[in-house]
């Protein structure tokens, strides 16, 4: 596989501030518990776990007259994560961040923008995590990433790693979608970013999906990152989330998702979150994971 390095950078971040419940915060040991590096390893990487970025639990949840919770330390953690991304990358590694909520993705994709900087993004998740402050419900942060990457939002967080590069809706593709807020929908059929949500997926099936998708995610641009809710799946299939909404993909769809894309040889770095590991049934959403890992990394069975 020709775009992986075949190092590959472990970064764990045990955040939970930005899904305000705990749980996620114990995603990168679970997915380390579930051996991750071993099958890597497996696979013939040479693998460097950097250890996890390390989150303080302030006991304020709102600074600035905001609504959104925990910004100074979410803001504090993705620009640390931000900088040791675009690190690994210059060393000429491949990425890969264990969650941790989605808010995580603010630091991961500014990291990889550091370097690529017409970068596609394949975003598996339930939700859109495209509101704003104004649009929000929650005021969450995890729900935010997508809104900050292209430059929407809160200046503290569209600030992280520089406002001057950010993403082109244009090469934004979100998979597996089946719960949006109002202002979300309003946001991503302003921007136009091409959104396949289970009803495509069940019509096309996941095979075409995949096909356009990557036609999308690759046309012009210098990599591909891809951004894995464990959400996305089924609760059956994946019980350790936080928010977990019926009718998901499968454990076959999704396993035939990361399959697709490795054959199509475009990633360049990837993110895994939203395990919950007090939520989950023996480790089962974390050994999800790492099999999911294992596949867009190029683990075949034949
Ligand atoms: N859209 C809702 C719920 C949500 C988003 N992401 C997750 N849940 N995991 C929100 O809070 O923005
Ligand atoms: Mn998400
Ligand atoms: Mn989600």
């Amino acid at each position: 596989n020709s775009m992986i390095n075949n190092r590959v950078s472990i970064i764990g971040v045990p955040l939970d501030l930005g899904a305000d419940r705990r749980g996620v915060d114990m995603g990168p040991s679970a997915i380390r518990y579930a051996k991750v590096r071993e099958k890597l390893q497996e696979l013939g990487y040479e693998v460097d776990d950097r250890g996890d970025i390390l989150p303080t639990r302030p006991d304020s949840c709102y600074v600035d007259g905001t609504k959104l919770k925990y910004l100074d330390e979410i803001e504090r953690v993705n620009t640390e994560l931000c900088h040791m991304v675009a690190e690994e990358i210059g060393k000429g590694c491949f990425p890969l961040i264990l969650g941790g909520d989605h808010s995580i993705a603010i630091g991961t994709m500014s990291g990889v923008l550091q370097h690529k900087k017409k970068l596609g993004v394949l975003w598996f998740d339930a939700h859109g995590d495209i509101n704003t402050a104004e649009t929000s419900p929650t005021g969450n942060i995890h729900g935010m990433p997508v809104a900050v990457s292209f430059g929407i939002g809160h200046e503290r967080l569209t600030g992280v790693g520089g406002r001057g590069v950010k993403l082109d809706p244009a090469n934004f593709v979100m998979i597996g979608i089946r719960d949006l807020d109002p202002g979300e929908k309003v946001l991503l059929k302003e921007l136009g970013v091409t959104v396949y949500t289970m009803h495509e997926i069940d019509i096309m099936g996941m095979a075409k999906v995949m096909e356009e998708a990557i036609a999308l995610v690759s046309d012009g641009t210098d990599g591909v990152h891809v951004s894995f809710d464990m959400d996305v799946m089924d609760p059956l299939h994946a019980p350790g989330v936080g928010t977990p909404v019926f009718g998901g993909l499968t454990y076959r769809e999704s396993h035939l998702a990361m399959e697709l894309i490795s054959t199509a040889n475009i990633v360049t770095s990837a993110e895994f979150v939203e395990v919950n590991t007090v939520l989950d049934k023996r480790n089962q959403t974390a050994r999800v994971a790492v099999a999911l890992i294992g596949s867009l990394l190029g683990e075949r069975v034949l």
